[in-house]
């Protein structure tokens, strides 16, 4: 038996003495509007990216956004980390586990087979995402957020399919505790579960997209400053932005906005 490759990247001492700042790119959702400015970020050597996911649906432009991020991860395997979504759970042969998906029909009119786009394009993008990224001691990088079920970081190197539901379906409310969440998947998880976890995994923060509407005007911020929310795409009329750690002092960030 081989073992699979780990699901959690983490940031080595190397990797942050390099870079001059990670800019992590939440929620883009087939928003053709920021693909040239991210393309400009990606650009300078001094960056290192970091996508949250949810790179189509809603938006029209999901196919280009995939397309894009594949590339980027091509040019710059060494500082360019795309994260998966929600939005990029499907099963093996191409039905999605989430609704509604756009993604297929959008392919459909761009004159793609979906089953032949899916099998040589999309699949083999989506086995290059992570689960999630750490920077130790500091930040852990998700797309939706965490529960109760994530108790080392063990837990996010080789997760079982309930915690890697949780990581892409989560998300944070005021208030303590942890119930089913309303989508259906994953938990929502109290100001009590993040301290808890954080404090597990030896981070004091984490950020994470899957709400966009959290974040129409700049990063959102809850549970004490502890899990920060970020947009990038404007397909709900927000301003898309970027937010930017700094890896010699990962508790100093802004944010970028993309327009
Ligand atoms: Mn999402």
């Amino acid at each position: 038996m081989t073992s699979p490759r780990t699901r959690l990247f983490e940031f080595t001492r190397e990797v942050l003495s390099r870079t001059g700042r990670i800019v992590v790119i939440g929620d883009i959702h087939g928003d053709y509007s920021v693909i040239n400015p991210i393309m400009k970020m990606a650009e300078d050597e001094e960056n290192f990216l970091v996508f949250l996911g949810d790179y189509a649906d809603r938006g029209r432009h999901g196919v280009e956004v995939v397309e894009t991020v594949a590339t980027l991860l091509r040019k710059y395997p060494e500082r360019v980390l795309a994260l998966k979504g929600n939005h990029e759970d499907y099963t093996e042969d191409g039905a999605p586990r989430f609704y509604p998906c756009d993604l297929i029909r959008e392919a459909r009119k761009k004159g793609r087979d979906w089953i032949t786009y899916f099998r040589g394009e999309f699949k083999p993008f989506v086995e290059q995402l992570y689960l999630a990224a750490a920077i130790p001691n500091e930040v852990l990088l998700v797309h939706g957020g965490v529960s109760s079920k994530i108790v080392s970081l063990e837990d996010l190197r080789r997760p079982v399919k309930v915690v890697e539901a949780d990581v892409l379906w989560s998300d944070p409310f005021e208030g303590y505790g942890e119930y089913p969440n309303r989508r259906g998947v994953g938990v929502e998880f109290g100001v009590d579960v993040t301290e808890r976890v954080c404090r597990s995994l030896g981070v004091k923060r984490i950020v994470r997209s899957h709400e966009p509407m959290k974040a129409l005007n700049g990063y959102y911020s809850e549970h004490g400053g502890r899990v920060i929310t970020i947009s990038s795409t404007s397909v709900y009329h927000g301003r898309p932005f970027v937010l930017t750690i700094n890896p010699k002092n990962p508790s100093e960030v802004s944010q970028v906005f993309l327009r």
